[in-house]
């Protein structure tokens, strides 16, 4: 993959923050559901007044600033202060759509219990494998040096809500895709099977790379409800992470078309759509959406503001 971030790094910042919560708020009326007609997809588009995004891009927003505001300092992400601002993001809206074991984490940490405790004694002591840490991570690829700098920040992350290793993966996986795709061209096609060997090199697990291997069959002709059937298309990070990032592959230069598969392949689509989004509005940039759909987007205003102090 080429370099040339540097060429329009606030347009592709702008499209990776943009990008996550038009998919998160195209996505969210279709949650949950097991199929998304697309008629009903195009008609739901089409719909006039705000689209308002979910604890996805809340929660995107808040790792977005807390990243913006320690630039240039010695660390880019401060866990104690993260977890906090996590927590506090769900205190003031909690009507955002979260998790069930994410929201009781948040409600422990306000009361001032440190995360490393309330996180690993989620689900049992196992953590949650849930992906909601994996669909707030993708601002870590505007901020890490190289791609294992990106997994690095994305598990760092991670750990403060999710402790089981599949949470925690699920966000090294997106965090790196968000940061392969920011370094990718458009136009030019991206190599599954190199994608596959550098994120190895980053240290996603096997089980997880098996996923890419699945995606590795796939072609623009793949219908979204085929690739869950093979991925998945749940709220557990294992079927729904690599879902969004097939999204991506089949369809790298049309971000609209990637929104739009994402939330055709049913289940968590807000979730799948926002991670997805993001990935193809880092590679290709805001202005690449549909102008009706930003413009209609919720606080895209404050979105952008923190994309281009990230940029
Ligand atoms: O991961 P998390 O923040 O959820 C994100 C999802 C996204 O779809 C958002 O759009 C929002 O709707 O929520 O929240 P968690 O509560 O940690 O995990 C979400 C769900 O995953 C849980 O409610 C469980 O159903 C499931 N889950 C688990 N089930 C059994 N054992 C997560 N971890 C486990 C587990 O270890
Ligand atoms: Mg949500
Ligand atoms: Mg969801």
């Amino acid at each position: 993959m080429s370099s040339d971030v540097a060429v329009d790094s606030r347009e592709r910042a702008r499209g990776l923050l943009l990008g996550a919560a038009v998919g998160d708020a195209l996505g969210a009326p279709f949650e949950g559901a097991v199929r998304v007609d697309e008629r009903l997809l195009a008609s739901a588009e089409n719909v006039t007044g705000q689209l308002s995004y979910t604890d996805d891009t809340a929660l995107t927003l808040v790792l977005a600033e807390h990243l913006a505001e320690r630039r240039g300092g010695e660390d880019a992400l401060d866990p104690d202060a993260l977890a906090r601002e996590f927590a506090d993001a769900w205190a003031a809206e909690p009507w955002r759509g979260y998790g069930s074991a994410a929201q009781e984490i948040f409600r422990l940490i306000c009361t001032g219990m440190d995360w490393r405790t309330v996180a690993s004694a989620s689900f049992g002591g196992q953590g949650s494998f849930g992906n909601g840490a994996a669909m707030r991570v993708a601002p870590v690829a505007l901020v890490a040096d190289d791609l294992a700098d990106a997994a690095r920040l994305a598990r760092r992350s991670a750990v403060l809500t999710h402790a089981h290793a599949d949470g925690e993966a699920g966000a090294a996986l997106q965090g790196c895709a968000a940061y392969l795709a920011l370094h990718s061209s458009p136009g030019e096609p991206l190599d599954r099977a190199a994608i596959r060997e550098e994120l190895r090199g980053a240290g996603i697990e096997e089980h997880w790379l098996a996923k890419l291997d699945i995606i590795a069959e796939f072609d623009p002709e793949t219908e979204p409800e085929r690739a869950a059937q093979l991925l998945g298309h749940g709220v557990a990070a294992l079927e729904s992470v690599p879902t969004a990032l097939a999204a991506f592959l089949i369809n790298p230069d049309s971000p609209a078309e990637v929104i739009r598969w994402a939330i055709r392949a049913g289940g968590d689509t807000d979730t799948i759509a926002c991670m997805a989004g993001a990935l193809a509005g880092a590679r290709n940039g805001a202005d690449a959406f549909p102008d009706s759909w930003i413009q209609r987007l919720e606080h895209a205003d404050l979105l952008t503001e923190c994309a281009d102090r990230l940029a």
